[in-house]
Parts: C-alpha cells; sequence; structure tokens
C-alpha cells in the first residue's frame, strides 16, 4: 500500500530540470512539502510556482552548489530554519562531463574529471553528512540516491563518471549498513538512458551531439525516474526498497541500444 506524504520534509538536490525538477512534481502530489535546491534558483522558481498551482503548497527553494561547502551548509540551514525537520533526501544532484578516453585525456578533461567526482561523489557525501543528524531525529527517514546503470557497469568513455556512479552505489551499501539498527531508509534508484539535460551538459552544450544519444530508440522520461524515487518513498517504514535498476525497453545495458533508423 503506498503511503502518502503527509506533510513530511523532502529535500532535492539538482531540483532545477530533469529528473529532480520530475521528482519534486511527484513528491508533491503525493503530498511531501519540498525543499529544492540547484544552482539555477530562476528555474526553481518556475518549478515552485508551477508546483504551487498544483497543489496549493509553496515548496522552499535555495540557491546549491553541492560542490562548495558554504553553499551547502547555507541550504540546509536554511532547509531547516524553514521546516523545522527533514525526513527525505532525494541525492539528485550530478553530471557527466566529456567522453575522453583516459589515455588521450587533456588537462580540460582532467576538470571535467574534478567536476565530476567533486558533484557526484563529494556533494553526495556532503549534503547527507550535513542532513543526517536531523534525517536521524525524525521518524520516517529515507534517503534516496540517483545512481545510474554506469554504477554497475563501465564503458569506454566512461571512466569517471562510471567511477562516480560505482561510487554512489558502494557509498549506498556502506550508509545501508552504518545506518542499521536505525529508522532511515536507504535507497540506490539506478536509471539507464534517460532524455533529461543529462547529454547537453555531457557534451558541454552541443545539441546535437546531444541528440544523437536518444536516435532511433525511445528513452525514459525524467517522470519515468520521479515515478521510482516516489514509489520507494511512499512504501511503509518497514520497508526498504534496496535498489531500482530501470531501464528503456530499447537499452539492454550500457551502450547495448535497438535503434530503428
Ligand atoms: P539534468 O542535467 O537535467 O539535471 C541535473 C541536475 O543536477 C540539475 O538540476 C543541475 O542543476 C543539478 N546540478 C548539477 N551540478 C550541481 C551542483 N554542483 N550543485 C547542485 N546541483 C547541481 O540531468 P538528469 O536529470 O538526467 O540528472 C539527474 C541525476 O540523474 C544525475 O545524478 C545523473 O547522473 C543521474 N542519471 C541520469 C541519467 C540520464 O540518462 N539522464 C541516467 C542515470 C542517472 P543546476 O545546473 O541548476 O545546478
Ligand atoms: C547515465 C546513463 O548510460 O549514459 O547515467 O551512463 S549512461
Amino acid at each position: 500500500m503506498a503511503i502518502r506524504g503527509d506533510g513530511k520534509v523532502a529535500v532535492v538536490t539538482g531540483a532545477s530540470s530533469g529528473i529532480g525538477a520530475a521528482t519534486a512534481v511527484a513528491l508533491a502530489d503525493a503530498g511531501f512539502r519540498l525543499a529544492l535546491g540547484a544552482r539555477r534558483v530562476e528555474k526553481l522558481e518556475d518549478l515552485a510556482d508551477r508546483i504551487a498551482e498544483r497543489t496549493g503548497e509553496q515548496p522552499w527553494i535555495s540557491a546549491l552548489d553541492v560542490t562548495s561547502p558554504t553553499s551547502t551548509q547555507a541550504f540546509v540551514d536554511g532547509a531547516l530554519a524553514a521546516f523545522g525537520h527533514v525526513h527525505v533526501l532525494v541525492n539528485n544532484a550530478g553530471l557527466a562531463r566529456g567522453t575522453a578516453h583516459v589515455a588521450e585525456a587533456s588537462d580540460a578533461d582532467e576538470a571535467d574529471w574534478r567536476e565530476m567526482v567533486e558533484t557526484n561523489v563529494l556533494g553526495l557525501l556532503r549534503v547527507t553528512r550535513l542532513l543526517l543528524p536531523h534525517l536521524l531525529a525524525t521518524d520516517g527517514a529515507h534517503i534516496i540516491n540517483v545512481g545510474s546503470i554506469a554504477g554497475r557497469e563501465a564503458y569506454a568513455g566512461g571512466s569517471v563518471y562510471c567511477g562516480t556512479k560505482f561510487a554512489v552505489r558502494a557509498i549506498t551499501e556502506a550508509l545501508r549498513q552504518e545506518l542499521l539498527g536505525k529508522p532511515v531508509r536507504v535507497t540506490t534508484v539506478d536509471p539507464g538512458m534517460v532524455e533529461t539535460e543529462f547529454s547537453i551538459v555531457r557534451y558541454h552544450g552541443d545539441t546535437a551531439k546531444a541528440s544523437d544519444v536518444y536516435a532511433g530508440m525511445t528513452p525514459l522520461t525524467a517522470e519515468d525516474i520521479a515515478d521510482c524515487i516516489c514509489f520507494a518513498a511512499t512504501r511503509p517504514q518497514h520497508v526498504n526498497i534496496d535498489a531500482i535498476i530501470v531501464k528503456p525497453l530499447d537499452q539492454a545495458g550500457a551502450g547495448k541500444v535497438a535503434r530503428r533508423s
């Protein structure tokens, strides 16, 4: 049986687009109150207005750069000042940059590697570390990490992105053990190809290259992943969905895609 949010507070990082934005809408529809963060505040403002129109409840929004300790601390302090407590953390903020092979990588590629590690690994750890004491202080706490099939299967050109998502899986599994006996659920949702701004970001704004990624196949939508996150979040508290792996019908693995010409 699905349990409604009933006013529980959910933090969603990287809520300005794609999976994070769709998750915010789905959680709001399920009755959660929201604290939403990302660097592009104007996009958060539009999203918050859309959610308020649907539910009558205005989400709390604030700038968040998970690579910055100061920004992350200010975001966490602001969310706690707004609500007093937090029940659900959706660690969604993340990105891929480039597809450089290690042997051919340049200094610019190394900057991409640093950005991926600082965002996907250190950023996720930082938000989790700062919110954990507050999650532990509530009933019904839940950490949901957005991993990837790239965290289960590496591919050429994805050494660092895949490495960060393997790390997300390791962190999720370690947290699940560290928090055993405490009332905090820990879940990873690991999607395959989802058409969002992800590939535009990966290809540094080259929209033609980004749309080629999904040519001739039907990718998942951000809403498909939001459904999975919302499913995990709305199980009864004794039910921990450990992992959800979800791919398009047209994808059987990293790089294994059926395309129609
Ligand atoms: P989008 O590019 O559409 O969304 C990424 C979100 O992350 C944006 O809201 C962006 O906001 C935010 N973000 C990036 N860097 C930071 C930062 N330093 N601080 C705070 N927020 C940040 O892509 P998706 O929705 O697809 O990606 C969401 C997650 O899903 C990522 O973790 C990605 O790795 C994962 N994923 C995506 C898949 C796909 O095929 N699309 C498949 C598997 C996993 P802003 O730029 O405003 O800060
Ligand atoms: C994104 C999925 O296969 O492009 O995490 O790496 S993939």
